[in-house]
């Protein structure tokens, strides 16, 4: 394809579509002034990309630097290939590889472009210098390479481009070396005629002049690279309309990272403490969101078996009436035989398989903790009741969910079969508890049909969870565990909007949220006969000791 036709195709199929080699070819060969941003791992990568730059600089100061080595081809090419296929795979937006010298001579070039084409690296700038280099603004009059053998590694490199639109830049180190313009041009020259796709010119002046008396002389041969590291105060429309092509900020990433590390160290050591600059550094949330850790959790929905990908919710914010053991610590937390049944809770969903449990605290919670659970408060635990509980950890109501009361023990098959029955909401219903608890029975259940636990195809549906369901009518008691699939979770959210809505959220229960959802959607009943408790009263508490 020829140049011009390339460019009309680009525009064609410009966007989603574009590969980062075609990408990578217009902003560097075409104006307006693109800008490439430096980065030197993925981590950089993706934040030069989340900033809305078109490019990146793989920078090899910055790669070397960052690897804790000097930009003097310390890292083998090889090493720094393998940083160069953590920035492709982290970032989308296309990538100018620093090669250096091209490592070696022109059969090291031709091997690094067949390398950097199969890491999804767009292009290759190298540098008319000896291998090992050293780094541009360390020394003077450094010694060039030979223009004849320099254009035999252009020469070399364009040859072995698998992809048409690969991008070869020859960068023209004569003005940093203390040579004249005359072989700076004409040394540009020779390399454009090689079959550079670009020259980058570099200088370390202080002031544009000699980029600017340069570009002038060049007339538009081919687009110009510029890297205004030391003349950073040049506007940058001073660049724009002497017609460079692309500005390279080289090493902006590295650099802010290094005073905000140095500085973060420093008071950390000063202070003995993190007090201070907690809310001066990114939080952990922004690591998962770099790390696009949604995508791992959409993904998980997609390809893990439901139960390994489940998440419970564990309502466990009031108080209870268990005489004084409830004087300053919630009823979740009272002792079964050595462990709390809240604790008891976890490890039964830990050996379900379930990946995340998130406790909603309220009374006491100052004494709630866990390994490896996350915590929601209910600071309004005294005056809201269950349903604003579930609502305060509204951000975990995501993906297959658990519900559960904070005081139920239940054994094992209750949760395997809960998990096991097919529904977008199953609720684990007691048929031998329907009359059990006489006026304390609150979460009696009436079903569209009689409740049995014999073998049945399909499971009966919920119509009313309430206290006040007749003992003739009821088909069982909610044991306070209930499960929601991705679906299941959605009408789930919505019907907490609605109490909101009608002012009634810091009211409801979960018998009332339950019964609002069965109203417009399947509610299954996983049904079964015993073998559960919750702990209500001191009574309860002793039966509960005998229970496990
Ligand atoms: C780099 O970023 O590694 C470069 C640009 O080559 S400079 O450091 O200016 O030489
Ligand atoms: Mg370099």
């Amino acid at each position: 394809m020829n140049e011009q036709r390339r460019i009309v195709a680009g525009a064609l199929v410009r966007g989603a579509l574009e590969s980062r080699t075609i990408k990578l070819r217009r902003l560097l060969t075409t104006r307006p002034l693109s800008f490439l941003m430096e980065a030197h791992n993925g981590l950089s990568a993706k934040i030069a990309e989340e900033a809305c730059f078109e490019g990146i600089w793989a920078s090899g100061l910055t790669i070397s630097a960052s690897l804790g080595l000097r930009d003097s081809n310390e890292a083998s090419w090889t090493q720094v290939l393998e940083v160069l296929e953590y920035m492709a795979d982290a970032a989308s937006i296309p990538i100018l590889v620093d090669g250096d010298t091209g490592y070696g001579n022109f059969n090291s070039v031709r091997r690094l472009v067949r390398k950097l084409g199969e890491r999804g690296i767009a292009g290759v700038c190298i540098e008319d210098k000896l291998f090992p280099k050293t780094n541009s603004f360390i020394g003077e009059a450094q010694p060039l390479a030979d223009i004849e053998e320099f254009c035999g590694r252009i020469r070399a490199g364009k040859d072995s481009q698998t992809d048409d639109d690969f991008t070869l830049v020859a960068r023209v180190e004569a003005l940093i070396s203390g040579r004249s313009m005359a072989e700076a041009l004409q040394r540009a020259e020779a390399y454009r005629q090689a079959g550079a796709d670009a020259i980058l010119i570099h200088s370390k002046q202080s002031t544009a002049a000699e980029i600017l008396t340069f570009t002038r002389e060049w007339a538009d041969r081919a687009p110009l690279v510029i890297v205004p590291t030391t003349y950073y105060a040049t506007p940058t429309d001073v660049f724009r309309n002497a017609g460079i092509s692309a500005v390279i900020w080289a090493n902006h990433l590295l650099r802010a990272s290094i005073t905000a590390m140095q500085e973060t160290a420093r008071a950390i050591v000063a202070e003995e403490s993190l007090n201070s600059i907690e809310g001066r550094v990114a939080s952990v949330k922004d690591i998962f969101h770099l790390a696009a850790n949604g995508e791992l959790e959409a993904a998980e929905r997609r390809y893990l078996p439901a139960t390994q990908q489940t998440r419970a919710v564990i309502l466990a914010a009031s108080r209870g009436d268990l005489g004084s053991l409830s004087a300053d610590t919630p009823k979740c937390l009272a002792d079964v035989r050595g462990r709390s049944v809240l604790q008891r809770l976890l490890d039964g969903f830990g050996a379900a398989g379930v990946r995340q449990n998130v406790v909603v605290r309220g009374f006491g919670r100052d004494k709630v903790s866990a390994q490896g659970v996350a915590f929601v408060d209910n600071e309004r635990f005294a005056e809201t009741g269950e349903a604003f509980s579930l609502a305060q950890a509204e951000e975990w109501l995501d993906g297959e969910l658990l519900v559960s009361y904070g005081d139920i023990l239940f054994r094992d098959f209750i949760l395997r079969g809960l998990l096991g029955t097919a529904g977008e909401i199953v609720i684990a219903v007691d048929i031998a508890g329907r009359n059990g608890k006489g006026d304390r029975a609150r979460d009696l259940v009436a079903a569209d049909r009689p409740l049995h636990d014999d073998y049945d195809e399909a499971p009966a549906h919920l119509t009313r969870v309430a206290a006040d369901i007749g003992a003739e009518v009821a088909g069982g008691e909610w044991i306070g565990l209930a499960r929601f699939s991705p679906i299941g979770v959605a009408w789930l959210r919505e019907e907490i909007d609605a109490l909101r809505q009608d002012g009634l959220l810091e009211t409801a229960d979960m018998p009332l949220l339950l019964t609002r959802i069965a109203a417009k959607h399947p509610v299954a009943l996983h049904v079964f006969s015993g073998h559960w408790m919750d702990v209500d009263t001191l009574a309860d508490l002793a039966a509960a000791r005998n229970f496990t």
